[in-house]
């Protein structure tokens, strides 16, 4: 299956979710059971697996051919080049191709000026009139062309302007800016592009990166720290007439290879055209082709099955004349098949994941709730089953025994509500370390004592003591979470054996994840920032600082997103206890009062089972709708995962969905 296709399939299997999702979501509220948080959590999940993107990042030194790639695997059916694509610098920003259909098809443009202050691009992304916009006519492949000429588009400044704007102005250093025979240097007019186009694959979430070459992904710290890290999948090129020279090494070392643990890293190297010799045997090219690969390889230090040899260029040729044999000359349908090999299931994974931890919950919590019910009735009617042809002293005393046990499951309360004041305590202590607002305060100091440094020390030691206090925090926040599971391990434990409540044990959380997260960033901050602080002039400082800015931001989205993974936790942990005692309460309640009616005779004894009988059937309709629902979802998940097995990914089967 090509790209495309799998992609499509992709789709309507998402949909299929999404759908079935949200005939869970119309249930529960037909039955009388959802709530306000299942019916905003299943609103969410529906919301974020329609939006989902998925990310693929193409990186390389200048001139590899990564937009000409772009162009062949994506644009060919538009039977020209959409994107640039020329000898010598091309791309000189980072441009993102996407789709969002509320608006209309244009290149968005950010200038390269705002480097100067301290505000990233992915905080212009939430203020659309900081960009330039310029509409495309996308019937039009010339006009198109014309408006994404943009995306090369240069502007010459005085040597100290590209350095305050953060370009290494060196005529020594790889992949330094240099200055021409005006005194001026030629550096990016644009810091970032956006195009938004309605391409079928774009609309279906793709999203697609083309980056310059080193000196702009150095330069640009959100590419290094969080647009490529999160891509689901980074194409890295090497073209066959230059071999792996010093600067591709420098990329492939500093971005790609160093992000540990991030899937779909993919090396193309391009252009083997050049190799093609009308006066050689094909068996001697594929020879000399095998031989760069191996190479390559080597170099990289990857498995020779990661290097795709293509020529993107023949490629797009042979797909605009629809040229079969050239177009397998051109290897180009090798290359396609390994992305979607590793896109597609790196997609269902998420939309697995993000299933799992929202509607298999809130499965679970309903199905418990309805066993309780269960369980409760059957166990009134074998109560008033049992009073069958007995007197009022029996009835007497039965109903002197539900009496008594109401008391003690009240005074039970009491402890219960004692520990829920210790939980918010906890809670309170817990979010005082992890909240966003002391992590701010924590920014704020560390970015004075920079901005009042005098010597390069005095900023690598605030630096320092940021991630310090960072971890610190984590850390602590980690005991506290543990705290947290103890006690509520001894309240699940005490309201099973004193008073039967179906509770087994709370789930287990951590925030390993973003203390390795934060880790990536420090390691991060001590490659690029301490060595740009290594030299004390003034605009060092200031790109420090500006980089500093940077973390800052990362941070906060890391702990953004641990504070709401410690608040569903904590949601989930205590929900069900929620739940059981209130169903215990009720049950108590409805025992008591079934039993007094027939002591005041009000109800018959027959009456009231057949009663209770009747709602027993109910029940057991609404538990075989929730199984089909159940089920249904399995399937779904079922047919990623024999998806995933057809890719020959041996870790198919490890995140299954539960059992039912
Ligand atoms: N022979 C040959 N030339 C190619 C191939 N792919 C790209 N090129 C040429 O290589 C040059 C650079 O291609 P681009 O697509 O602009 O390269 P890039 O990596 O995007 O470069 P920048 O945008 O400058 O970073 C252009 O002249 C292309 O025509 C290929 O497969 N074979
Ligand atoms: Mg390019």
């Amino acid at each position: 299956m090509s790209l495309a296709q799998q992609f499509a399939a992709y789709s309507q299997w998402r949909l299929a979710i999404i759908a079935a999702t949200e005939r869970f979501r119309q249930w529960l509220i037909e039955q009388d059971l959802s709530d306000a948080q299942a019916e905003l959590r299943l609103s969410r999940l529906e919301e974020r697996i329609r939006e989902d993107k998925l990310n693929v990042a193409f990186v390389a030194e200048f001139s590899r051919g990564k937009s000409e790639l772009i162009n062949s695997i994506f644009f060919a059916t538009y039977g020209s080049r959409v994107l640039p694509s020329s000898a010598g610098r091309t791309t000189m920003c980072p441009t993102e191709l996407l789709y969002v259909a509320d608006r209309p098809p244009a290149i968005d443009l950010l200038s390269i000026q705002t480097r100067g202050g301290n505000t990233s691009v992915s905080e212009y992304k939430q203020s659309p009139d900081a960009w330039q916009r310029i509409l495309l006519d996308i019937h039009s492949a010339k006009t198109m062309q014309n408006a994404l000429r943009q995306v090369s588009e240069v502007i010459r400044v005085p040597a100290d302007e590209a350095g305050r704007l953060g370009f290494t102005v060196d005529a020594t250093e790889v992949g330094a800016f240099h200055v021409g025979e005006d005194g001026l240097v030629e550096i990016p007019r644009w810091r970032h592009a956006i195009i938004n186009f309605p391409h079928p694959l774009l609309e279906q979430g793709l999203v697609i990166l083309d980056t310059p070459g080193l000196n702009a992904i150095g330069t640009e710290p959100e590419l290094t720290l969080s647009l490529l890290p999160n891509a689901h999948a980074v194409l890295f090129i090497l073209a066959a007439d230059t071999g792996v020279t010093q600067s591709d090494m420098l990329i492939w070392q500093e971005h790609i290879a160093s992000n540990h643990g991030a899937r779909g890293r993919l090396v193309v190297l391009n252009k083997i055209d050049g190799l093609w010799d009308e006066l050689k045997r094909e068996t001697e090219i594929s020879a000399e082709i095998a031989r760069q690969v191996k190479t390559c390889a080597d170099i990289l230090g990857i498995l020779e099955t990661r290097v795709f040899p293509v020529s993107a260029q023949k490629g797009l040729v042979a797909k605009i004349n629809q040229d079969a044999d050239l177009l397998e000359k051109s290897r180009l349908p090798e290359l396609e098949a390994a992305l979607s090999d590793e896109l597609i299931p790196a997609k269902h994974d998420i939309v697995r994941d993000d299933t799992q931890s929202e509607f298999w919950e809130i499965h679970q919590h309903i199905r418990g709730l309805l066993e309780v019910r269960r369980a409760n009735l059957g166990e009134q009617i074998a109560e008033l089953s049992d009073l069958r042809g007995k007197n009022r002293g029996v009835v007497e005393y039965m109903m002197g025994k539900i009496k008594v046990e109401k008391e003690e499951f009240d005074t039970g309360l009491q402890h219960y509500h004692a520990v829920r004041s210790v939980f918010s305590t906890l809670t309170n202590k817990l979010f005082a370390h992890l909240g966003v607002k002391p992590l701010r305060r924590l920014t704020e100091k560390t970015r004075q004592t920079m901005l009042d440094a005098t010597f390069s020390r005095q900023i690598s030691r605030a630096i320092r003591t940021f991630f310090q206090e960072v971890q610190a925090d984590l850390k602590k926040s980690n005991a506290e979470i543990t705290e947290i599971r103890n006690m509520m391990d001894a309240v699940y434990k005490r309201l099973h054996v004193e008073h039967g409540l179906k509770l087994t044990t709370p789930v287990n959380f951590s925030l390993v994840v973003y203390e390795k997260e934060i880790h990536r960033l420090q390691t991060w901050c001590n490659t690029h920032l301490n060595t740009a602080v290594q030299f004390v002039t003034h605009e060092k400082k200031n790109i420090a600082h500006k980089f500093f800015e940077e973390i800052a931001m990362q941070s906060q989205k890391i702990f953004t997103r641990a504070n709401w993974d410690v608040e569903s936790w904590l949601k989930i942990i205590m929900g069900p206890v929620e739940t059981q005692v209130r169903e215990h309460q009720l049950h108590l309640k409805r025992r008591l009062d079934s039993i007094q009616r027939i002591h005041e005779a009000a109800d018959t004894l027959e009456e009231r089972i057949n009663e209770l009988g009747a709602m027993q059937d109910d029940l057991q309709q609404q538990i075989r709708s929730l199984d089909a629902i159940a089920k249904a979802m399995q399937i779904l998940m079922g047919r990623s995962r024999n998806s995933r097995r057809k890719t020959g990914d041996g870790k198919a089967t490890d995140a299954d969905a539960p059992q039912i």
